[in-house]
């Protein structure tokens, strides 16, 4: 991809980039910024990683998706260029089972582990434990109920902000939605609070239905779920999917209904495979906001090592998504997350939690 088309790109996909809550209208031309600018190391290897005996244990309550699985990627590719050693374990969904995994985790006394997603109440009482062992904690998606853990997010308001202005631009405020949620999860909780807000500040916006579920094949299970639904409300005109799977289940049954003219979906997270359901022709599904999973994941495992090191982090870090359209896949050829990632270095975030003695 050419520079000019690259500054094409950045003005069509509208990138949030770094600014929190803020659009950006105009942005900069897709160089370099302070904030993504390759950095060489500061400071000397401490000796435990030089030596190689550093283990992190990463305790997740979900695996299977797009987003997980590019998030354990980037996870998995910082602990490489840190030479730790990542000790991975899912609950596959079940919470029983990944309470469980984080007490073994504090029990085999990892130097740091980092929790991704789980419910605040079954999780809670094993980061307590952690805590107590002084266990350096990160918590990604979920509440850990502790300030001495770090508790990084993507901006979830943010999220669920950006898409809804493509589904108010789109709809011009008023219309039925379809609504596709599952409580408990800590994202889709702050991305519902926007969509709450939403809705009141756009009193002709009816929410319809509202679907939803949360397991191992999510995507077909929701194409079931929202072909019931539009069936049944042949009015909707927009779908608010803020999960890419749901999004995808969305587009799978809008599109066995032979509805893609009429109803549009509203997204968050990107992956390649989304990039091609969002670009693929007649596709419904026209807006995401997304941050970049595998630079989340690189975060995550920063962010532990630096409090293996003894180094301060702050207490809450948050990752800014970017605004990402059909229209501006489409106009600038972008097909796969590497390119996306290459017209926006704002989806890389190498200033948060910077990790002193590594090469960015
Ligand atoms: C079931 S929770 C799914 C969400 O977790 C991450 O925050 C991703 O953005 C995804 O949308």
């Amino acid at each position: 991809m050419n520079l000019a088309r690259l500054v094409g790109a950045v003005a069509l996909l509208a990138l949030a980039g770094c600014s929190q809550g803020t659009p950006a209208a105009a942005p900069s031309a897709p160089v370099s910024s302070s904030s993504s600018a390759a950095a060489t190391p500061t400071v000397a290897v401490p000796a435990k990683f030089a030596a190689g005996n550093v283990r992190i244990a990463l305790v997740r309550q979900l695996s299977s998706g797009d987003y997980f699985e590019q998030w354990l990627a980037g996870a998995q590719a910082e602990a490489k260029a840190l030479n730790v050693r990542l000790e991975i374990s899912s609950g596959d969904g079940n919470n029983d089972k990944q309470a469980l995994n984080l007490e073994q985790a504090v029990t085999a006394k990892a130097d740091a582990i980092v929790v991704d997603h789980g419910f605040a109440q079954t999780v809670q009482p094993a980061i307590k434990k952690a805590v107590a062992a002084k266990i350096p904690l990160v918590a990604f998606d979920v509440d850990p109920g502790a300030p001495e853990a770090v508790a990084l997010t993507q901006d979830d308001h943010e999220i669920a902000g950006q898409a809804l202005s493509v589904l108010k631009a789109d709809t011009g405020g008023s219309g039925e939605v379809l609504y596709i949620y599952v409580a408990g999860f800590a994202p889709l909780d702050r991305r519902n609070e926007t969509w709450e807000q939403f809705k009141k500040d756009n009193p002709g916006i009816k929410q319809v239905a509202q679907i939803g579920v949360v397991n191992s094949s999510t995507a077909s299970a929701v194409a079931d779920q929202a072909k019931a639904a539009l069936q049944a409300n042949p009015g909707v005109k927009a779908i608010f999917a803020p999960y890419d799977e749901f999004a995808k289940g969305a587009a799978l049954a809008v599109k066995e209904l032979g509805l893609a003219e009429k109803v549009k979906i509203y997204g968050a997270d990107v992956s390649t495979a989304d990039i091609g359901v969002m670009t693929e022709p007649g596709s419904p599904w026209v807006a995401t906001s997304a941050t970049d999973p595998a630079n989340v994941g690189r975060v995550a495992v920063r962010a532990a090592a630096l409090l293996v090191a003894g180094s301060t982090v702050e207490h809450a870090l948050t990752v800014p998504p970017a605004l990402i359209t059909q229209k501006g896949l489409r106009d600038s050829g972008i097909s796969s997350v590497e390119q996306l990632t290459r017209a926006f270095p704002g989806l890389t975030t190498p200033d948060v939690a910077r990790v002193p003695w590594a090469a960015s």
